[in-house]
């Protein structure tokens, strides 16, 4: 079980993690070059050969990969490895219409796992827990991958999958689930349904492991108190193998990447010039060790910051912050930058729960953005002017935390429709994309 939690790794030297990553780039650059030609061709383009890759340093001379690239080299055509090497492929759920495929090898799938277990351990995981995982199964890599985690430290594990709440919440109070994974906003409803049917007492958990869609500081207190656990975010990709990619330790501050098998950058998505550490960016990796699937310099569109502030874990790998928003589905509304988590942090501030939707629509060449928000079943009963001055009183912090008024619609309890995977925040009517 030792050996998914890895000291000698996780917590390694600074000067040791970028000699693994030194040697594991040249290597991961010739294998990329001698069997990705979609890959080698845009290294020619930018003429730069293998040669030139000596250490992380020429780590900027390599070209970008975006989901552009993903798309036209659908579906084989970033693949590193004969398909008589792969044995299992994984895809986006494709809310954005835009499928990706990401292959894997066996040995890519214990990685990945290896990364999965390091995620539960550093949540308290042992053999000792029921772990209840119910990303969904299947084409998501939510499921199958905290599923090989949890395999790999030896706990017993409950594959759920998403969906069937009752089912969720009886497996979990009769075989006394202690850790639960899902994505944030099913957490939130499961606690709220736990809660709803007093079941609060016959429940066990200890820790969640929520990823796979941004979630604030005031979602987490909220679910931990409902629950009464402690819950840790976990992030990945599909295209850089799934969930484990970066998890959060008992510190809380922040996701470790697993820098003996990532290299993080942060780069200013206008120009593509890298930032110095600390600076607010989008987030690129490349993959060290990969067979199957080896991207390198992939621009996954997450703003995010990078510190490499000691952390009271003891893990020395770099921590990313949760990601602040996309490159891409950031909302300008009326010219403004406005974040979907900026608008949670207000609700919850106020006292609602998560349970919210943001409408742009635009009506002749003005944008508007209306935000519906559940009520909390006491505010129900209030009167229509107490409902009005709620109104009021969200349109004002809105206000104040983007600089643009939003229209604010209080709607009655569980009346938004809720998600067994991720939630859908944004309905914008303007399709501008
Ligand atoms: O969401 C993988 C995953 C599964 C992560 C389970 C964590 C837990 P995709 O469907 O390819 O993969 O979506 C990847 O989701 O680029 C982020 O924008 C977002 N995302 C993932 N984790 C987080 C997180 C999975 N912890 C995209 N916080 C990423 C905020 C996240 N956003």
């Amino acid at each position: 079980m030792e050996r998914y939690y890895q000291p000698e790794i996780e917590c390694a030297s600074r000067e040791q993690i970028l000699s693994w990553q030194n040697e594991r780039l040249v290597k991961q650059v010739r294998h990329v070059y001698d069997n990705v030609p979609y890959y080698r061709k845009k290294m020619e383009e930018k003429g730069v050969t293998p040669d030139d890759i000596r250490s992380v340093e020429d780590l900027h001379k390599l070209p970008f990969l975006t989901k552009a690239d993903l798309r036209d080299a659908y579906p084989y055509g970033l693949c590193g490895e004969p398909l008589s090497k792969c044995v299992r492929i994984q895809s986006t759920s494709g809310t954005t219409g835009r499928r990706v495929v990401a292959f894997y090898t066996q040995h890519d799938i214990d990685l990945w796992e290896d990364c999965c277990a390091r995620a539960i351990m550093a949540a308290g995981g042992t053999n000792e827990d029921v772990v209840q995982v119910s990303y969904g199964y299947g084409l998501f890599t939510g499921g199958a991958g905290l599923h090989g985690g949890s395999h790999k430290i030896g706990a017993l594990t409950l594959p759920m999958s998403s969906g069937n709440t009752d089912r969720q919440i009886q497996f979990m109070c009769d075989l006394g689930a202690t850790i639960i994974c899902c994505t944030p906003s099913y957490a939130a409803y499961l606690a709220e349904s736990i809660n709803e049917r007093g079941l609060r007492d016959q429940i066990h958990l200890k820790a969640g492991i929520f990823g796979a869609e941004a979630w604030t500081q005031e979602m987490r207190r909220d679910i931990e108190n409902s629950l009464g656990i402690k819950a840790y975010d976990i992030y990945g990709l599909t295209e850089i193998s799934g969930p484990g990619v970066a998890f959060e330790c008992s510190a809380q501050t922040g996701m470790h990447i697993n820098e003996d098998h990532f290299i993080a950058e942060i780069i200013d998505p206008e120009t593509g010039e890298v930032l110095p550490e600390g600076s607010k960016g989008e987030l690129v990796f490349t993959c060290l060790t990969k067979e199957a699937f080896p991207l390198l310099r992939y621009r996954t569109r997450d703003i995010c910051v990078l510190t490499r502030e000691k952390c009271s874990c003891g893990r020395t790998h770099v921590k990313m912050s949760k990601p602040m928003g996309r490159s891409d589905d950031m909302l300008i509304v009326k010219g403004v930058n406005v974040f979907p988590s900026q608008i949670e942090t207000v609700l919850l501030n106020k006292g609602y729960a998560a349970n919210y939707q943001i409408i742009v629509d635009r009506v002749g060449n003005s944008d508007r953005l209306e935000v519906q928000v559940e009520m909390t079943p006491e505010m129900f009963s209030d009167t229509v002017t107490l409902i009005t001055a709620r109104e009021r009183e969200l349109v004002e912090a809105l206000k104040a935390m983007l600089g643009i008024y939003a229209k604010v619609t209080l709607v009655a309890p569980k009346s938004i429709a809720r998600s067994e995977g991720k939630a859908v925040r944004i309905v914008d009517k303007r399709k501008l994309y």
